[in-house]
């Protein structure tokens, strides 16, 4: 295995952190290169839970080095507290283990208030954000006004950039918000704080990874949301703010295409989504209920019930498509235990005429109706199985069927929490 890439082949929540802390074992280096805070992987290392919002899970692992990438967003507080509470639980021994790029895009406490205050003004409209401020700064870094790590860490640019952000940012706030604005003190000082810690983590991290690569290094690239949250490829207005597919690791870290090597899909083997927006598969009944229960499907960051459906392989077979996956992780196959039939969308009809491809359209997308095909269940507990020979037939054939619908091996495939219950499959 060379350099990996790692991204959600859904809505996000597709349980990346599990498959990206198996991956890590053969890497060097596990690098973040898009989104925020608003992420969350949940890891179980043991008996440990350790949820991670915006450092990469390698850091539970001694001796990988984890780099924040350029094209990632950072919450100075929460990457200061996820620090803090690392080492309170005796890990990150070394600081240098952990870089930030200097080129990053630092997330103000404007920047929240404007993503909170906007949806508040938005009713129906509202895309159901996870209110971290997490849109409003990838618009200034896009508007060329953001503010970058390397500006924070000099007193002087950072005073500059401060108070013309806030000139505008007030008048937004105030006028068209109807919300406080900030002073310029009470951010300076405290961003000034945060400066002096965040010193110790940057770095040239694209030279960084350059050099790691050509001195064979393997790379690990760790996606956050999912492609079809993604804000070029994703069901637009209803996504997150960044390149969430495969391509985004190159612009979010400065690596070249070229030294991509692997492209790996997460997918659940039902769907969940958070937030508003189209979802073809979703179940308001009973069964979406039991899959919200039995999957535990609420979110990692701001705990909300996630909405629930059946695996739609349109859907896979498009993030298969936009990120040329070169294998699938199937995960929590376990949540399905207890389904005396499992329905598969394979297509949509739209207006009553069958659709082949996802559509770009938003009003199209909305009005598509799944076309299923039903699968019995095995109704059995197969989290103890440690092969794909030792599942029952019915899972066996229920994975072999999605395989084929998405056109892409499917090589992992995971049945609960723990490390140890994943069946690779090559
Ligand atoms: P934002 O905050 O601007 O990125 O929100 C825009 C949309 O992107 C969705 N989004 C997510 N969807 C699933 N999982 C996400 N991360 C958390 C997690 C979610 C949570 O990993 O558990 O805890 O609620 C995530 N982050 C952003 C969001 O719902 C909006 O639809
Ligand atoms: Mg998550």
């Amino acid at each position: 295995m060379a350099n990996v890439v790692v991204v959600g082949a859904q809505w996000g929540d597709e349980g990346k952190g599990k498959v990206v802390d198996i991956y890590t074992e053969h890497a060097d280096d596990v690098v973040r290169f898009q989104g925020g805070n608003n992420a969350g992987h949940t890891l179980v290392v043991g008996e440990e839970k350790v949820v991670l919002h915006l450092i990469p899970s390698g850091i539970l692992h001694e001796g990988k080095r984890c780099i924040i990438g350029n094209g990632v967003v950072l919450d100075p507080e929460v990457f200061i507290q996820e620090i803090t509470r690392l080492k309170d639980k005796g890990r990150l021994k070394d600081d240098r283990a952990l870089l930030v790029s200097e080129s990053i895009h630092i997330i103000m406490p404007y920047h929240k208030r404007i993503d909170i205050a906007r949806e508040a003004k938005s009713g129906e409209k509202k895309i159901g954000t996870t209110g971290r401020g997490i849109g409003p700064t990838y618009e200034d870094k896009i508007g060329r006004r953001g503010i970058r790590l390397m500006d924070l860490l000099d007193r002087d640019v950072f005073a500059r950039k401060l108070k013309e952000n806030l000139e505008e940012k007030n008048v937004i706030l105030e006028k068209l918000l109807g919300d406080k604005p900030f002073t310029f003190e009470e951010i300076y000082e405290q961003y000034c704080g945060y400066a002096d810690i965040l010193r110790n983590y940057v770095a040239d991290t694209s030279l960084i990874l350059y050099n790691d690569s050509k001195a064979g290094k393997k790379l690990l690239f760790e996606g956050a949301q999912g492609t079809l949250l993604d804000v070029d490829h994703g069901t637009y207005p209803f996504v997150t703010s960044s390149s969430t597919c495969a391509g985004g690791a190159c612009t979010g870290t400065g690596m070249s295409p070229r030294d991509i090597h692997e492209i790996i899909g997460i997918s659940k083997a039902y769907v969940t989504r958070v937030g508003s927006g189209p979802f073809p598969t979703e179940l308001l009944d009973a069964d979406g209920e039991k899959l919200r229960q039995v999957g535990h499907e609420f979110g990692a960051t701001t705990g909300r019930p996630r909405r629930c459906g059946w695996f739609d392989a349109m859907v896979v077979r498009y993030a298969v498509r936009v990120n040329g996956l070169t294998g699938v992780a199937l995960t929590k196959l376990d949540v399905l235990n207890d389904f005396e039939t499992i329905k598969v969308c394979t297509g949509y009809t739209f207006e009553g005429k069958p659709l082949t491809d996802l559509p770009a359209n938003l009003a199209v997308f909305e009005k598509c109706e799944p076309v299923y095909e039903e699968l019995p269940g095995w109704m059995s507990d197969i989290s103890g199985a440690r092969t794909f020979e030792e599942l029952p037939e019915k899972a066996k054939s229920y994975v072999k069927r999605l395989e084929q619908l998405i056109g892409c091996p499917i090589v992992l495939v995971s049945i609960g929490p723990r490390r140890d219950q994943t069946i690779i499959i090559s």
